[in-house]
């Protein structure tokens, strides 16, 4: 096992991290901006070390600083963590060549599941459904005119080593097809070094359900079931729960043993979630996967009990996955709430500063994930998710209905939160259904602001 482990990253997940070494007896170092030089949360830390100046370029995304940082302090392993250099391939190589364990997948198999031309490969083979589609990338006009033809309008261009929403256009005619697919390749290569761009049948409507799953060095992969994170805005999640209301379980079991295969078929260790588009019919169509541990895992957490940030590091440390998949049962359902530093009232306004009320919930069934206190200063050169709140219930109806009693325990001051924004949604009549959609959360708000 690990002696020492280097965090890359900053605030609630840094801290997460944190415990998850303790609990394990692994000393940690965790590497700070100036920005964040007073931060409560890096006391949690045996050891913590400068790396530079605020801006991520400076510090959090500057591999030299970081590697040194291992280095000096005689770190064994590097967590990287969400966001920043979690899903860099380059990163993890480095790593590699400093003999610094990278706590998550190896080049080789971030290089396959990574970029989404060759997961959508892998998918195929391991029987993974898939969006129709082009093989591959696309070159030409003429040619993704042909396959548009055979599958039908509309269609999406996406960029292969897009993500997050970046690099689409969807094309519901020839023409736009024609014009865009040139235009696609050059902003993809401007925006990411990759001109490759492919294209697949477009669904208008849809949820999005994902499947959390892990994997070890020895070819062993298991899931963990899917969450739903359908209440989004501008493909920032707001909302994610476990399991996916209403989802038909012997459907949804086919599909996390996809996902599992599909891992286990790339040899890959550590965390992995996979993501998929769901229809009206419930029939699913993978997107992409992402190669680290995601925000919204404690809401896997809560319903089969398997701590991922610290099997993430037992099985980057070499050992053998502790469960089987038989082992691995529902109970019960949680819900995650973002808790950003936003006034959600106007446009979502970043509400960076200080924080001088801070009345945190707690009780059975209710944890909050958050480097926040009273005291904090939430600085402005980073995300603005300042905590997660994920209350469990029996069902779902009782996990809503502590989420709410939670959120009304939940004082936050004078910054605003997102806060009431949640205490809305747990109290619509849509959302207590289930099943809302990926365009559900903006219609509401526009419909809401009036326009
Ligand atoms: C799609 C799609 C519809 N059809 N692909 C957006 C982010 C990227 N991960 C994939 N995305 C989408 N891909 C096909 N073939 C609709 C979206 C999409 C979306 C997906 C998940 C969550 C929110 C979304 C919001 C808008 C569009």
């Amino acid at each position: 096992m690990f002696s020492k482990v280097l965090i890359a990253n900053r605030g609630e997940i840094a801290l997460r991290i944190m415990r998850a070494c303790k609990e394990l007896g692994i000393e940690t170092v965790c590497v700070y901006s100036t920005a964040d030089k007073d931060a409560p949360y890096l006391k949690h830390a045996d050891e913590a070390i400068c790396i530079g100046e605020g801006p991520a370029k400076d510090s959090y995304l500057n591999i030299s600083r970081i590697i040194s940082a291992a280095e000096v302090t005689n770190a064994d392993a590097i967590h990287p963590g969400y966001g920043f250099l979690s899903e860099r391939a380059d990163f993890s190589e480095i790593c590699r060549s400093c003999k610094i364990e990278f706590i998550g997948p190896s080049p080789e198999a971030m290089g396959k599941l990574g970029d989404k031309v060759e997961a959508k490969r892998y998918a195929k083979a391991a029987k993974v459904p898939v969006f129709p589609g082009s093989e591959g990338a696309v070159e030409e006009a003429d040619e993704a005119a042909e396959i548009a033809e055979e599958i039908g309008y509309p269609v999406i261009i996406k960029a292969a080593a897009g993500g997050g929403g970046r690099g689409m256009r969807i094309c519901r005619n020839e023409a736009t097809l024609r014009t865009n697919i040139a235009k696609a390749q050059q902003e993809a290569l401007a925006a990411f070094g990759n001109g490759a761009v492919f294209i697949e049948k477009f669904l208008e409507h849809a949820r999005h359900v994902e499947v959390q799953c892990i994997g070890d060095k020895h070819g062993n992969a298991i899931h963990l079931w899917e969450r739903d994170c359908s209440m989004q805005r501008r493909h920032q999640k707001v909302i994610e729960e476990a399991p996916g209301p209403g989802i038909d379980r012997k459907k949804i079991e086919k599909v996390c043993e996809a996902a599992a295969r599909l891992v286990k078929s790339a040899d890959y260790s550590g965390a992995a979630t996979v993501e998929f588009l769901m229809d009206a019919d419930q029939n699913f169509y993978m997107l992409e996967v992402n190669t680290r541990v995601q925000v919204e895992h404690p809401v896997t957490e809560y319903i089969t009990g398997v701590d991922i940030v610290k099997t993430s590091i037992l099985v980057a440390a070499g050992e053998k996955l502790p469960y089987k998949q038989k082992d691995i049962h529902v109970n019960g359902h949680a819900i995650e709430c973002r808790i950003n530093a936003e006034d959600h009232t106007k446009d979502f306004m970043p509400s960076a500063g200080g924080i001088e009320t801070w009345r945190a919930p707690g009780g059975l069934g209710v944890r909050l994930d958050t480097h926040a206190c009273a005291g904090y200063r939430v600085p402005p050169n980073y995300d603005s998710m300042i905590g997660k709140l994920i209350c469990w219930g029996e069902d779902r109806e009782a996990a809503i209905a502590r989420t709410l009693r939670a959120l009304e325990e939940f004082e936050v001051g004078p910054i605003k939160t997102t806060i009431p924004l949640h205490a809305e949604l747990m109290q619509n009549s849509d959302f207590r259904k289930g099943g809302v959609d990926i365009h559900y959360l903006e219609r509401l708000l526009k419909s809401a602001s009036g326009v």
